[in-house]
């Protein structure tokens, strides 16, 4: 798998899609929202974890995936779903909570869900991984083709499913990809202070698997880390902890001013950066970076205005898909 300009371009342009998701989303969120606190109740309900400055990981991950392999992603999951092509309507419709949503409006946006894509995402953190396992496991007794990836944050690599999943995908060699997206805070406690070794890629040598370490919020560099990692899943080599170091640019929540991160600590964000490198490696010019943003806040308008559009479910469908009560 080559890194070609096509490909570095597409990155640009799911980027500035997720980004465009994401504000649009935060927004809405705010309306009928008490300013900096939000108290009170707007069109977006429930709380709302957004993706600003984890970008690359979605598009440089999705971008080494094939239609065939399969994601589940946890309560920070709008890069990735974005990036791996799940139905923009119907997933903004999802957040507003209308019955066009991908789970009827049932699910909000932690639990975004299209099987078109092969995506699910879970609320509870660490979660994602056992059933990331279970459908590699499940292609592989079905003999058909997939790589697994789980994405989660490193506050969750401490939960214990995620020691229990790496030694069933270490013990069988599935092929799991656990995608660490290490933004350094788990809501407001540091990576330092949760977490007994720097670096949870390092963990994977007690799973017998391979680890990598991306030091680096670039979808250039996560695509070659994850295609590296796709391509010995693929060989049947097992699986791999890929931990990249990323940025959370927009608080853990809406309302999470972020007064805990020092100054010296605040991330860049990635986004301008990798628009800025692009023109300088001659893939694109100025021109066409402002035609790929405001393509992405375009599409961004339509679904929304979908979304907006969308009846809401009716009362009398609540209890409708309860299977235990
Ligand atoms: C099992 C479980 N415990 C606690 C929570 C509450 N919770 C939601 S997000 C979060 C922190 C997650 O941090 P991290 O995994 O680093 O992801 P990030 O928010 O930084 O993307 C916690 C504790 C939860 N959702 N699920």
């Amino acid at each position: 798998m080559t890194l070609t300009p096509e490909l570095r371009r597409g990155f640009l342009e799911k980027m500035a899609l997720s980004r465009a998701f994401d504000d649009a989303m935060i927004a809405l969120y705010w309306e009928g929202k008490v300013p900096i606190f939000a108290f009170g109740a707007g069109p977006l309900p429930g709380e709302l974890h957004c993706s600003n400055g984890a970008e690359p990981i979605g598009a440089g991950v999705c971008g080494a995936l094939s239609a065939d392999d399969m994601i589940t992603a946890d309560h920070r999951p709008h890069h990735v779903a974005v990036c791996r092509g799940v139905d923009l309507d119907r997933m903004s419709a999802e957040l507003l909570g209308k019955k066009a949503g991908l789970s009827q409006g049932k699910g909000g946006h932690m639990h975004i869900y299209d099987p078109a894509v092969n995506f699910a995402s879970s609320g509870i953190i660490a979660e994602g991984m056992a059933p990331a396992a279970g459908m590699a496991l499940a292609r592989r007794l079905q003999k058909k083709p997939g790589v697994a990836v789980t994405f989660l944050g490193e506050g969750a690599a401490n939960q214990g499913a995620f020691h229990e999943v790496m030694n069933m995908v270490g013990l069988w060699k599935l092929p799991v990809i656990t995608v660490v997206q290490d933004n350094e805070w788990g809501v407001s406690t540091a990576k330092s202070e949760s977490t007994a070794i720097e670096r949870n890629s390092d963990r994977a040598a007690g799973y017998g698997m391979a680890g990598e370490y991306v030091d680096s919020n670039d979808p250039d560099d996560i695509y070659e880390a994850a295609a590296r990692a796709v391509k010995r899943a693929r060989d049947g080599l097992g699986g791999t902890i890929l931990e990249l170091k990323t940025a959370r640019l927009a608080g853990h929540f809406m309302g999470d001013q972020q007064g805990y991160i020092p100054e010296q600590m605040k991330q860049a964000d990635p986004i301008p950066l990798y628009r800025a490198k692009l023109i300088r490696d001659g893939v694109i010019t100025e021109a066409q970076a402002d035609a790929i943003q405001a393509a992405a806040t375009e599409r961004m308008a339509k679904a929304m205005q979908f979304a907006k559009d969308a009846p809401y479910p009716d009362a009398s469908e609540a209890f409708d898909h309860v299977f235990a009560a």
